[in-house]
């Protein structure tokens, strides 16, 4: 299943875990950590490279070059199988615990014997950690408290989840007199696919009150912490929300640092010490004199450092620092830039609401273009037919005059089967004007026939864009087994869109995949797969992904206007 570049990752995060659990060097476990991203990350197909290749790999040296290449021979390295030995695989789950970390885990391994996180719970239950040095009261509950989230939170929340939840405390604080501004930070304002917790930051002169009524929003089912300028509560669904308040003067050195990501905020923090300088979230200051010189804005703190405001989108240590400071930076696509939508239901397939519905709310975001694209009939359950297909186009047509400003387009999806061939033959194929081609049936095939399917879909003149290209459905359905590398070849070579499908749920091609795609050309679709009039808002969810993988609007076609988009969907000739 997976590729050989994400086990090899695996394999040079488990050794940088088990080396931060060994060692006292800080530097070379993150050294491996960064490599193992940039392998997991990178576009060629390790399993093709020679060992002068990897060393191209960014982050690689020869070190991590030669462990990765006797890796790819052979299946592990050495050094690895070293340590494994030394630490069995329980151990490094601990680390994971939050409040424990590698050098407390090391110390309950080696004094206790405790190799596990179960065992570590009935240690905790049985108060044994009280013998050892340096584990006080506050460490043991830390501990406990630890175990209990790594058991009860089954993961991390979908984004539109965490979304919601922000607007609702925005909409319960933002508007408080002694919140002078407040905002979304973390990994929500980075828009990652999912979310582990809420991180909200206010500016305000009176951070008691603030957290007063923080805490005792409805919301909350417990309070974690409540301190004079931060607390944590969780809230009813499950999801923790951190709040920190800070001064308004510190605001912008505060957003970049409760912005993250915390690889971001390293790398930017070590170019503040290389310049003299030290960075935190509350400002950034000389290192010697200890004087503060910015704080105010995000802008102001970037400049300082010599790089240019840098999206959130964009803060994940993927290159973003060394592309800031050569000047090549993405222009990320907006959401403004969006033309309109090209992948959308309504109630004649499996939609929730009827053409009008949608077309009125669809027009309500300024879209020049709207397609409808209802299932095609082999998707069995839909009971489409060519006449109900033909009816609604005529009656999109019909409805096109009372939408002087937004030109309807006529599309379908289309059902991708076994072989890669779709429901209609080409005559019919001709009278719509926008096809998005997916797979909805057969997830399980092998890589060759799913690779070989894919491409012959889009290999058809009649098929534009396709949907939700690797099919995964997120903490539910693993992604299709393809040949990812292959796809992106033949869209590029063909012509056809690649979808970046909104939908929270989805995201798919997710971020790295968009990064990996956009290397070969490739031309992206930005959709929504709406089925009700609210899902034409997750367009934020999409964009936000397409900014996640450096998509601009070159790159998406549904960002130009029609008679350019126009070019890509006579793609038959
Ligand atoms: P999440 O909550 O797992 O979806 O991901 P984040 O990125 O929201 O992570 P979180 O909530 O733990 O922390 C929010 C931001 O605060 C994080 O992106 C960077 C910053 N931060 C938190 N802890 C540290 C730290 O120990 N060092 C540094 N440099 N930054 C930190
Ligand atoms: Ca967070
Ligand atoms: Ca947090
Ligand atoms: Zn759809």
């Amino acid at each position: 299943m997976a590729r050989l570049n994400d086990t090899v990752e695996a394999a040079l995060i488990e050794y940088a875990d088990l080396l931060s659990i060994l060692t006292d060097d800080p530097y070379k476990p993150r050294s491996y950590e960064k490599a193992a991203r940039a392998v997991g990350g990178y576009a060629g197909d390790l399993g093709t490279m020679d060992l002068k290749e990897v060393l191209k790999i960014p982050s690689v040296g020869k070190s991590i070059g030669e462990k990765i290449d006797e890796f790819v021979r052979t299946g592990s390295f050495e050094a690895l199988e070293e340590l494994r030995a030394q630490i069995p695989p329980g151990v490094r789950e601990m680390i994971a615990i939050p409040g424990l970390g590698p050098k407390k885990a090391i110390v309950l391994y080696r004094e206790l014997g405790i190799a596990d996180v179960e065992q570590l719970g009935q240690a905790v239950e049985q108060g044994r950690l009280a013998e050892l040095k340096g584990f006080g009261a506050k460490t043991e509950e830390n501990i406990r408290r630890g175990i209990e989230r790594m058991n009860q939170s089954t993961g991390r929340v979908l984004v539109s989840v965490a979304m919601d939840l922000a607007d609702y405390f925005l909409e319960r604080l933002g508007g408080r007199k002694d919140v002078r501004r407040m905002e979304y930070a973390g990994s929500l304002r980075r828009m990652a696919e999912t979310i582990g917790d809420l991180d909200l930051l206010v500016a305000s002169d009176d951070p008691i009150g603030v957290i007063d009524a923080f805490t005792s929003v409805g919301m909350t089912d417990r309070v974690l912490a409540k301190g004079d300028t931060k607390s944590s509560i969780l809230t009813r669904k499950g999801l923790q929300v951190d709040l920190r308040v800070v001064p308004l003067e510190a605001w912008g050195a505060a957003m970049i640092y409760f912005t993250g990501s915390k690889p971001h905020n390293i790398r930017i923090r070590e170019m503040a010490v290389r310049k003299g300088l030290k960075l935190n979230e509350y400002g950034l200051y000389r290192a010697k004199s200890g004087k503060l010189i910015v704080a105010e804005t995000e802008e102001e703190v970037y400049e300082k450092l010599s790089l240019p405001w840098i999206p959130p989108t964009l803060r994940e240590d993927r290159g973003e620092v060394e592309a800031a400071l050569e000047g090549t930076l993405p222009d990320v696509l907006t959401r403004k830039q969006l033309r309109g939508d090209l992948h959308t239901h309504t109630d004649l397939t499996d939609g929730l609401a009827s053409l009008e519905q949608m077309l009125a709310t669809a027009s309500e975001l300024g879209y020049a273009y709207y397609a409808v694209t209802d299932h095609a009939p082999n998707l069995f359950m839909q009971r489409m037919t060519d006449e109900k297909m033909l009816a609604q186009r005529e009656q999109l047509r019909k409805l096109q005059s009372s939408y002087p400003k937004m030109t309807l387009l006529h599309g379908t999806e289309l059902n991708i089967d076994a072989e890669g061939k779709v429901d209609w033959d080409a005559g019919f194929l001709e009278g719509f004007d926008v096809c998005v081609a997916s797979v909805h049936s057969l997830f399980n095939q092998s890589k060759d026939e799913m690779t070989r399917r894919i491409v012959r879909a889009m290999e058809n003149p009649h098929v534009h864009v396709i949907g939700h290209p690797t099919g995964r459905i997120i903490n539910k359905r693993q992604p299709v087994d393809v040949d990812l590398e292959e796809v992106f070849k033949a869209a590029a070579r063909t012509g056809t869109a690649l979808e970046v499908n909104g939908y929270p749920d989805r995201l798919d091609l997710r971020d790295e995949h968009i990064l990996w795609a956009r290397r070969h050309g490739v031309r992206f679709a930005v959709d929504t797969d709406s089925h009700a009039t609210t899902h034409l808002e997750h367009m934020r969810y999409g964009v936000g992904n397409a900014q996640r993988g450096w998509l601009t609007q070159d790159d998406v076609i549904n960002a130009w206007p029609l008679s350019k988009l126009r070019t890509v969907l006579r793609k038959g000739g």
